[in-house]
């Protein structure tokens, strides 16, 4: 089954994700910041990852340790399910609309970290959500989880639905990188022998 748990604990945050990629969308996410929890909510319905995500971090200081670091932790928790990475399709890509926002990702399971975020939101904040930590979410979803990502905001007006689209188009590119390919079997889909 590929599924995993981590548990990360540092002086800043505590976070627990428990995931299964082979799972139907179910999410129990509680961060603490409602914005974050509406985002992960539809990275998991969209990716058809199960996902349950507890983080008890300082939001006394702002919300910024708390969603990078869950950011890590799902990332660990990726690679920890996905193993061997023998069979899968390995890329996804997507271009999401979501009324004025259209958003596109393309990513590679490649264990290359690597992002492209040309994504600029027209308000600071969402309601008290900064939206630069979008960003940072996606930056430390690749470092640690070995993601070359590219997602590029190609229209948009509105603060949140940039932000969800954001996390929609990236939950349908993830999941067609990492369903199992029927051609590939058990191949790996790399020709250097390692991903
Ligand atoms: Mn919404």
């Amino acid at each position: 089954m590929r599924k995993a748990t981590i548990t990360r604990k540092t002086a800043e945050t505590k976070i627990e994700v428990t995931l299964n990629l082979d799972g139907t969308g179910q999410y129990d996410n509680r961060t603490g910041v409602g914005f974050f929890d509406h985002m992960l909510d539809q990275l998991s319905r969209h990716s058809l990852i199960d996902l349950t995500i507890r983080a008890d971090g300082d939001l006394h200081i702002d919300d910024h340790h708390t969603v990078e670091d869950t950011g890590i932790a799902i990332g660990q928790a990726l690679v920890q399910a996905l193993g061997d990475k023998i069979g899968i399709r390995r890329y996804g890509s997507f271009h999401l609309a979501m009324d004025d926002a259209l958003l596109r990702a393309a990513l590679d399971l490649s264990g290359r970290p690597y992002l492209i975020w040309n994504v600029d939101f027209p308000s600071p904040k969402i309601g008290t959500f900064d939206c630069e930590l979008v960003r940072e979410f996606f930056q430390a979803l690749s470092t640690h989880g070995g993601i070359t990502l590219h997602v590029d905001r190609l229209h948009g007006i509105n603060s949140h639905h940039i932000a969800e689209a954001s996390f929609k188009a990236v939950a349908r590119a993830l999941r067609e990188a990492v369903e199992a390919d029927p051609r590939m079997s058990d191949a790996l889909p790399s020709t250097k022998g390692a991903l």
